[in-house]
C-alpha cells in the first residue's frame, strides 16, 4: 500500500506528464501549421509518449492500493517564433520535469519506499534521454541558423528521426 504522500508526489507528477502531452500537442500542431510536417510528426509522437509516461504513473498508484488523480491542465502556448523557440522551450520544460522526478525520488528515500524507488528509475534514464534529444536538436537548429535550405532538410530529417538512434 502506498504511502499518502507518495501518492500526492506521484499525482503530482501526473499531472506534470499530462502537461507536457499538451505542450507537445500544441508545439505539433503550431509546426504542422507552418507546413513543417516532419517537426510536427515528431512532436505528435512525442505528445503519445508522454501520455504514455502518464499512464504508466496512474497505472502504477492504483494497482498499489492509491487513486490516481487525472488533473486539470492549463493551457500551453499556441504561438512560436522559430523552431529554435519551440525545441528552446522543450528543452527548458524537460529540465524542469527531471528535477520533478529527482523531488518524487527524494520523497521515496525520505519514506523509504524502495518500490517506488525503483520504479521511479525508469522516470530518471528517460529523463536523461529527453535532455540529450532537446540538446541535440537545438546544437543542429544553432547550426542552420536562418538558412531556408537547411531547415528545409532538418524538417524532413525529423520525420525520420526515433530518438534511440539519436541518443544513444
Ligand atoms: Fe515525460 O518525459 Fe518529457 O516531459
Amino acid at each position: 500500500m502506498l504511502k499518502k504522500k507518495i501518492v500526492g508526489a506521484l499525482n503530482n507528477q501526473i499531472g506534470l506528464e499530462a502537461e507536457s502531452s499538451h505542450l507537445y500537442l500544441a508545439m505539433a500542431s503550431w509546426a504542422e501549421s507552418q507546413g513543417l510536417n516532419g517537426t510536427a510528426n515528431f512532436l505528435y509522437m512525442h505528445s503519445d509518449e508522454e501520455r504514455m509516461h502518464m499512464l504508466k504513473l496512474v497505472k502504477f498508484v492504483n494497482e498499489r492500493g492509491g487513486t490516481a488523480i487525472i488533473p486539470a491542465i492549463s493551457a500551453p502556448p499556441t504561438k512560436f517564433s522559430s523552431l529554435q523557440d519551440v525545441f528552446k522551450g522543450i528543452l527548458e520544460h524537460e529540465m524542469m520535469v527531471t528535477e520533478s522526478i529527482n523531488n518524487v525520488v527524494d520523497i521515496c528515500l525520505s519514506e523509504k519506499d524502495y518500490t517506488t524507488h525503483n520504479f521511479m528509475q525508469w522516470y530518471v534514464a528517460e529523463q536523461l534521454e529527453e535532455e540529450a534529444l532537446a540538446r541535440t536538436i537545438l546544437d543542429k537548429l544553432n547550426l542552420i541558423g536562418e538558412s531556408t535550405g537547411g531547415l528545409y532538410i532538418f524538417d524532413r530529417d525529423l520525420e525520420q528521426f526515433t530518438p534511440t538512434e539519436e541518443t544513444n
